[in-house]
């Protein structure tokens, strides 16, 4: 998964972050019995948990409405080497990008790896290749349409990315098996390389399961699109073209539900934990220049460009956004639900969280930066350049800030904040301000916000502005109630071993994004999940990045079942 969308910046690794928040926020838990209902399942809540937090939610397992290779998946020997392999085969293709990466072309040697790519996937997966169109799009996005019976139904679409964020030279030595080995140790049922976990494994079990079924002879009334952006790690272009390309063909609100990657399921103390996530925090970088005269250092003014700049960077710093506990923030589901079981041991934050005092909570949240961030804006300044010489008055000096804006804010609102502290500057040492929108270079099409003076001019750039995600619908929404019991009966009656384990779930927030934020005109039911076993050490991004044989088993297995659970379970067109 990408966080980060800005160009030419050096990126931050924050699935890393990420994968700490999963570690923590995955184990979150639910407690609310199962009413048997007439239809498939229905919630209840448990009288016991009264009092306890109790937002999280188990559910009855879907009846799997196809299951010839289940078994075979989830325990057959010879079938995970054949699937090991095809995950470490894509691994050895190193389709890494970088965020100067130019425009995709035959000619250059980082598109050539994709090609090799896309060739290896046609030999890999004979079958989807023969009964699915693929398409190339975005230069070397994917697009397979898998045509269901009955075209008066949405397309469920499955997403991935091919890209890898790059290896850095000089960690090479640093890996236990080399990065595009592609090793598999068995004794540890683990396979090393980048793009292991972030996310050539989804690439694989997205189409190994469509490859799957459509040998044990399933047909589906729903078409099945899968897509495989080509540069998610970077600013995302890829899949952008073909989220323009499936509304141009299906049109607004054509999708019934995607599925991309993000959260999983994790095991602990022998239940298993669903968490799906339901939103994204938007993005915006801006990056502030103050232009000054330049001079004769030996005479300079009382505060230079720097100077200036400084005292703006030490003002915002000191403006931290305000946080705010909304009841519809999925991750104070997740909070809850990880207190009650004990992977947090706070007992003030449980105390407040079970409470009803909001204002106690979200100071009590406030003081604690692994869970603050979840409910509310941040803002790190990443970047720092300006002046140039020892005895010249810097003419330029530029600070990028970058910004993850809360669920509950807006691009405006992050805007409007940076904004009034620039103003307070420009008032006090007399400049003018310009902001530069993005997708614009030139400053004669900056928007003035105060005329320019004599003593210069701060440019407020906005890079990549992205809006918070809208919420994906959860608790008795169709696509989710599939997707849940889906795994439910995964979880408790296959894998692995049947052993009748419970099953919750939870949504879940990111503070990162996906590819999924092209797609939003298409559907609402946006879920980052992929119902796979997450190995929580998993290290995208970093050395050592790997997955586990299980998480790639049971990615397969959960895809193997959803894909028929919503032919046979949906009633929505
Ligand atoms: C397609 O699905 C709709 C909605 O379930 C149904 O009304 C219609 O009869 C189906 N058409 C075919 C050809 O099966
Ligand atoms: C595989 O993992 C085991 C257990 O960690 C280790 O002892 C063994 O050396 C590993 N094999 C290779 C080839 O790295
Ligand atoms: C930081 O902000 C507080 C008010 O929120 C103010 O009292 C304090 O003087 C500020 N400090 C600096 C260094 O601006
Ligand atoms: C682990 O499970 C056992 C048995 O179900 C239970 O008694 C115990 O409280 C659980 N531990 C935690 C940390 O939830
Ligand atoms: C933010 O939105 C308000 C209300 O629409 C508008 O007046 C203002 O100009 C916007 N701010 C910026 C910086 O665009
Ligand atoms: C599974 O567990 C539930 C309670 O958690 C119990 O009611 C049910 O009988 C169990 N089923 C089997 C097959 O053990
Ligand atoms: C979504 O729809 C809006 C309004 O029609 C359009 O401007 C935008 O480009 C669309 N987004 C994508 C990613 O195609
Ligand atoms: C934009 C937005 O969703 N604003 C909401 C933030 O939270 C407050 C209080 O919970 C709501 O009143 C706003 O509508
Ligand atoms: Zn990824």
């Amino acid at each position: 998964m990408s966080d980060y969308q800005a160009v030419n910046e050096s990126r931050i690794s924050l699935p890393r972050n990420r994968r700490r928040v999963f570690s923590v926020l995955s184990i979150a838990v639910v407690v609310i019995i199962v009413l048997v209902g007439l239809t498939v399942y229905e919630i209840g809540s448990d009288p016991e948990e009264n009092g306890i937090c109790t937002d999280c939610d188990t559910y009855k397992p879907l009846k799997a409405a196809f299951t010839n290779s289940l078994d075979e998946i989830l325990y057959d020997r010879e079938y995970k080497g054949s699937l090991v392999k095809k995950l470490t085969g894509a691994i050895q293709i190193p389709t890494e990008i970088y965020d100067n990466t130019p425009k995709p072309s035959p000619d250059l040697a980082v598109w050539q790896n994709f090609q090799k790519l896309h060739y290896y996937l046609e030999d890999q997966f004979p079958i989807l290749y023969e009964t699915a169109q693929v398409e190339k799009v975005g230069g070397y996005g994917l697009l397979y349409t898998w045509q269901g019976q009955n075209s008066s139904l949405k397309p469920l679409l499955l997403m991935a990315h091919q890209d890898v964020v790059p290896v850095d030279p000089n960690t090479v030595s640093l890996w236990t098996h080399p990065p595009f080995s592609g090793f598999y140790n068995e004794t540890e049922d683990l396979i090393y390389g980048r793009g292991a976990e972030d996310v050539k494994r989804m690439v694989i079990s997205h189409l190994e399961s469509a490859e799957k079924l459509i040998k044990d002879g399933f047909v589906p009334q729903r078409t099945v699109l899968i897509s495989l952006g080509c540069d998610e790690e970077a600013s995302g272009k890829c899949a952008k073209e073909i989220a323009t390309h499936i509304e141009k063909r299906y049109g607004r609100d054509s999708i019934y539900a995607i599925l991309d990657e993000g959260g999983g399921v994790r095991e602990s103390n022998g239940s298993y934990y669903g968490v799906p996530v339901t939103a994204e925090k938007g993005y915006l970088d801006a990056e502030i220049t103050l232009f000054a005269p330049g001079g004769h250092s030996s005479v300079p003014p009382d505060h230079t460009s720097i100077g200036i700049l400084s005292e703006l960077m030490v003002e915002i710093e000191n403006d931290t956004y305000q946080l705010q506990v909304d009841q519809d923030n999925p991750a104070l589901n997740a909070l809850k639900c990880l207190t009650k079981f004990g992977a947090i041991n706070d007992k003030q934050m449980e105390k407040y969280l079970v409470g009803n005092s909001k204002e106690k909570l979200e100071s009590v949240l406030d003081q604690e930066r692994d869970f603050k961030y979840f409910f509310k804006t941040s803002q790190a300044l990443d970047i720092i350049s300006g002046g140039i010489k020892a005895n010249a008055l810097p003419e330029m000096v530029r600070v990028l800030l970058n910004n993850r804006i809360d669920i509950n804010s807006s691009v405006n609102e992050t805007l409007e904040h940076i904004l009034h502290h620039v103003k307070n500057a420009a008032d006090k040492y007399d400049l003018g301000i310009k902001i530069l929108n993005d997708g614009y270079s030139k400053e004669e099409d900056a928007v003035p916000i105060k005329p320019d003076t004599a003593n210069g001019r701060f440019i407020i750039k906005l890079i990549d502005p992205l809006e918070p995600a809208p919420l994906s619908p959860t608790k008795g929404m169709e696509a989710w109630e599939i997707m849940a019991g889906t795994t439910v009966s995964l979880y408790s009656e296959k894998a692995f071993g049947g052993k009748n384990a419970s099953v919750y779930l939870t949504p879940s927030l990111s503070t990162g994004n996906t590819d999924t934020k092209s797609f939003w005109n298409l559907t609402r039911n946006i879920y980052r999940y992929d119902g796979a076993m997450l190995f929580p050490e998993g290290n995208a991004h970093t050395v050592d990045e790997k997955t586990s044989g299980v998480a790639l088993v049971s990615g397969v297995a959960f895809m193997y079942q959803f894909i028929p659970n919503v032919d046979f379970y949906s009633t929505e067109l």
